[in-house]
């Protein structure tokens, strides 16, 4: 890790009906499941959004976006950026297990799927970002190697009462165009390292080295306003256009 803090779109993923049990308290109120993300390039392809079941998370009152869904440690630097009404005082709601915040319908933007769902992803750190991710399978190799499991996987779906209808239906979205690794480079460097599953550490590190630069550098976007131009051209941009239309704003850590 670097210096100094490191910034972070932080998406805010609106909680649809019905709502799981463990949200039913809010029922009425404007709920976000929030994600920390240094890509908000590839907002266009998310097909879910990742939750580690075994992680404890929280919910606490914004002053200006509704209820959020985050670990405590990520309420915690919230609470130091204006997310709160004392500075450092996160009033905590209520704490959930994250297998009770699984199969819970999203909309998130940009994507072109009118409804998401969380679902289980095992190698979430819970002291990074906000302990939930974004998922966004045609560009990040970690994604979909665990979207993968999951569809290949009944028993791994039953396990964390996950339906066919939450993962089936979803498959990765092309967003931008990378020389050589086309328009679907997560799956691209998937398939050609023979990756088995999320658990494949080594490989997907490798996938990641492979992916990351290069499409940063020479990756095009093939869809929205932002259509053929190069990323790192306009990756502030579409940061801006998230925030603008109250999809997103700016977090640190
Ligand atoms: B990125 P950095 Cl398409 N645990 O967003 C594991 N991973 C986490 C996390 C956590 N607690 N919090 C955030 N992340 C992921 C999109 C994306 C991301 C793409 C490609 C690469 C990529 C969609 N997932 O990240 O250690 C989030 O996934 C490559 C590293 O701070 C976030 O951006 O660099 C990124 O890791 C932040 O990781």
């Amino acid at each position: 890790e670097g210096a100094g803090p490191q910034e972070y779109t932080l998406i805010m993923m609106t909680v649809l009906e019905p709502l799981p049990q463990s949200l039913k308290c809010f029922t009425g109120k404007e709920i976000k499941f929030v994600t920390a993300t240094l890509r908000p390039e590839t907002m266009y392809g998310q097909t879910n959004c990742w939750v580690q079941p075994d992680h404890k998370y929280i919910s606490f009152e914004t002053v200006k976006n509704g209820i959020f869904i985050c670990t405590l440690r990520a309420a915690r630097n919230m609470s130091y950026q204006g997310f709160t009404t004392i500075d450092g005082k996160v009033d905590v709601l209520k704490e959930i297990n994250g297998r009770d915040l699984l199969g819970v319908a999203l909309k998130a933007p940009f994507t072109s799927y009118s409804k998401i769902y969380s679902l289980p992803m095992l190698t979430i750190k819970a002291e990074k970002g906000t302990g939930i991710v974004s998922s966004v399978p045609s560009d990040s190799p970690d994604d979909y190697a665990a979207l993968v499991d999951l569809q290949k996987k009944a028993a791994f779906r039953e396990k964390y009462n996950i339906t066919d209808d939450m993962v089936l239906p979803y498959k990765p979205i092309p967003v931008l165009e990378i020389p050589e690794y086309g328009n679907l480079s997560a799956v691209y460097v998937y398939d050609k390292l023979k990756i088995q599953s999320q658990n494949d550490r080594e490989k997907l590190t490798q996938a990641k080295d492979m992916v990351y630069l290069k499409g940063f550098y020479d990756g095009v976007l093939i869809v929205g306003d932002f259509k053929g131009r190069k990323i790192q051209d306009v990756k502030k941009n579409i940061q801006n256009q998230l925030v603008k239309e109250g999809s997103a704003v700016i977090y640190y850590e």
